[in-house]
């Protein structure tokens, strides 16, 4: 595969280290002890294949009333706050001076996958988005801002970190399978993903 050349489009490859990635798991354990995983349906009823939950002041969720961030859980308890862990890989990645309101935590077990589509709940396209993977390798797409534009693929890895600015934030971008059991970060396996976002 040709490198990736997509403005904006900034990949970190191997930006965290073996312990900072063991110590990331650990504050999302935290996070998901608040704030327990779960499974999200499209707003058309189709039950997605990641599991889910975030921390910050709102997190996203998606059900049969549609896609949004809202300021509790479904539980109706509020989120944690973004481990400061986390918050220092915005601020070493993203110029902005503005911290994220929201990270979104995806959880790929066997078999996952996430259909292209563009993050469009936000309420201003100017801030990167900012990921971070943890665990198995995902084949990640990503084409442009129209769903038909060509595409290209490329594999991220457990302490991989890329920043979605400019053109490339509105890039239509999806996980077309992970390599369940291709890194030992997680005792069960399986792929996390983090995504800082400012929504508003
Ligand atoms: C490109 N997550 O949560 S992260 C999502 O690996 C999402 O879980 C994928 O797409 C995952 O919405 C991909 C990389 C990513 C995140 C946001 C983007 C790529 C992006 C926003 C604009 C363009
Ligand atoms: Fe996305």
């Amino acid at each position: 595969l040709p490198p990736l050349n997509i403005a904006g489009f900034e990949i970190h490859k191997g930006f965290l280290d073996r312990a900072a990635q063991a110590a990331l798991v650990e504050a999302i354990r935290g996070v998901a002890r608040a704030a327990p995983f779960f499974a999200p349906v499209t707003p058309w009823g189709k039950p997605m294949r990641v599991r889910m939950t975030s921390a910050g002041r709102v997190g996203w969720i998606t059900d049969r009333r549609g896609y949004r961030y809202e300021p509790t859980h479904p539980s109706g308890t509020p989120w944690p706050p973004i481990p400061q862990e986390v918050l220092a890989i915005w601020d070493a990645v993203a110029e902005d001076a503005r911290q994220p309101d929201c990270c979104l935590v995806n959880f790929y077990g066997e078999g996952a996958k996430m259909g292209l589509h563009q993050d469009k709940d936000e309420g201003d396209f100017s801030y990167p988005v900012v990921s971070i993977s943890l665990g198995d390798s995902a084949t990640f797409r990503i084409g442009g801002t129209e769903r038909a534009d060509p595409t290209q693929s490329l594999l991220l890895e457990s302490g991989d970190v890329v920043v979605m600015g400019g053109p490339a934030r509105l890039a239509y971008h999806g996980i077309d399978r992970i390599r369940f059991g291709s890194s030992t970060l997680l005792p069960d396996g399986g792929r996390i993903n983090l995504t800082l976002r400012v929504v508003a």
